[in-house]
C-alpha cells in the first residue's frame, strides 16, 4: 500500500485491493445498479438524473446507502443500509490507516458515470463530517481541485490546445498517466485544460482501486472539486460520515414523520369505521400488518421529510 500526500488534506492510497477484489467490487456495483434500475432497491436508493442532464453529460446514475444525497443535499428518505461488501471496504480502509474508527463512514454513494459524463465543481455537503473518501473503479480518470473551477470548462472541447500538461501542482501522472492519457484523452483534449493551467488547480490522477481521502482545506469551503468528462464508463464509491448533529436531526425527523403517519392512518380508519357504523379497528393492529417497507415508503411520501436538507451548494 502506498500513500501519496498531494496537498494539505488530500491523500491518495494505492494498492489497498487486489485485482480480484477490485473485480468483485465492480461486480457488486453493477449488481446494485441493475437492482436499482429494476426497482429492487429500497425506497429512493437508486437515482437516475433527468434526461436533459444526461443529454448534456451532467449526470450519473447513483445508488445511495445510508442516506440519500440529491443535488448535494442530504435527505431523510428511505435508502438501503450499507451492505456487507461496503462494510468490508471500510474495514480495509481502517486496517490501513486511511480512516480512524472514529471517522468510520456510515454512508456511501455509488456513482456510475457513463462515457462522456462529468461532475460539476462542488463542495461536499456540510452535513458530512471530514474526512471523506472515494474509491475509483472500472477505469482510471482524474479529479480537479481548486478555488476557481467552473462548470463551463467541463464541456468537451476536442480542439483545446494542450498547454501546461498536467498543470498545477502534483501532476504526477498516476499509473503512467493512464487516467488522463491512455486512450488519447489527455487533459488538453477537454476544456478542463484551462483550469489545469491555473496555478491553484490540482490534477489528481485516480487509478482504479485508488482511494482519495479529502480533508481540511481540500474539503471546502473555498476549494471545490470536479470530475471532467471522461470517454469511458467509470464507477466510484464515495464514503462519508454524517455529522452527529445531522444524524440526530434526521432520526428525530423520521420519528416525527412516523408519528404523523400513524396518526393519519388512525384518523382514516376511524373515519371509515364510523361510516360503516362498525367499531374502529385499532390502528396498532393495522400497523402490525404493514411490513416495514410499506411504512418507510409511506414516510418517504410525506412532503416535510424530503425537504429536510442541509446543504452548501446544490450542484451535482
Ligand atoms: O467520482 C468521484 O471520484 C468523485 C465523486 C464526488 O465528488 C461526489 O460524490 O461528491
Amino acid at each position: 500500500m502506498a500513500a501519496t500526500v498531494l496537498r494539505a488534506g488530500l491523500c491518495r492510497f494505492d494498492g489497498l485491493f487486489s485485482a480480484d477484489e477490485e473485480a468483485a467490487l465492480v461486480d457488486f456495483c453493477d449488481e446494485a445498479l441493475e437492482r436499482g434500475r429494476s426497482g429492487q432497491l429500497r425506497g429512493k436508493s437508486y437515482q437516475m438524473p433527468p434526461a436533459d442532464w444526461m443529454a448534456r453529460g451532467q449526470g450519473r446514475e447513483t445508488v445511495h446507502f445510508g442516506v440519500l444525497v440529491k443535488c448535494n443535499k442530504v435527505l431523510s428518505a428511505e435508502v438501503e443500509a450499507l451492505p456487507e461488501a461496503l462494510l468490508q471496504v471500510l474495514a480495509r480502509l481502517e486496517a490501513n490507516g486511511v480512516l480512524t474508527p472514529e471517522q468510520r463512514p456510515d454512508t456511501c454513494c455509488l456513482n456510475a458515470y457513463h462515457a462522456g459524463s462529468w461532475l460539476p465543481p462542488h463542495v461536499d455537503s456540510e452535513a458530512f463530517a471530514r474526512p471523506f473518501c472515494t474509491l475509483s473503479l472500472r477505469s482510471a480518470h482524474h479529479v480537479l481541485f481548486g478555488e476557481s473551477l467552473d462548470a463551463g470548462g467541463q464541456q468537451p472541447n476536442p480542439s483545446a490546445a494542450v498547454e501546461g500538461g498536467e498543470g498545477g501542482e502534483g501532476g504526477e501522472g498516476g499509473e503512467g498517466g493512464e487516467g488522463a492519457t491512455a486512450d488519447g484523452v489527455a487533459n488538453g483534449h477537454f476544456g478542463s485544460v484551462k483550469h489545469g493551467a491555473r496555478p491553484d488547480t490540482l490534477h489528481v490522477p485516480l487509478p482504479t482501486g485508488s482511494v482519495l481521502r479529502v480533508d481540511g482545506a481540500a474539503a471546502g469551503p473555498q476549494c471545490k472539486h470536479t470530475i471532467p468528462p471522461h470517454p469511458r464508463a467509470r464507477l466510484s464509491l464515495t464514503f462519508r460520515r454524517l455529522g452527529d448533529a445531522v444524524r440526530e436531526r434526521h432520526a428525530a425527523l423520521r420519528a416525527e414523520a412516523e408519528r404523523t403517519l400513524r396518526a393519519r392512518i388512525s384518523r382514516k380508519r376511524e373515519a371509515k369505521a364510523a361510516r360503516r357504523k362498525t367499531p374502529a379497528v385499532r390502528v396498532s393492529h393495522h400497523l402490525n400488518l404493514m411490513n416495514g417497507l410499506d411504512l418507510m415508503n409511506g414516510l418517504d411520501r410525506m412532503n416535510g421529510l424530503e425537504s429536510s436538507s442541509i446543504e452548501t451548494e446544490a450542484r451535482p
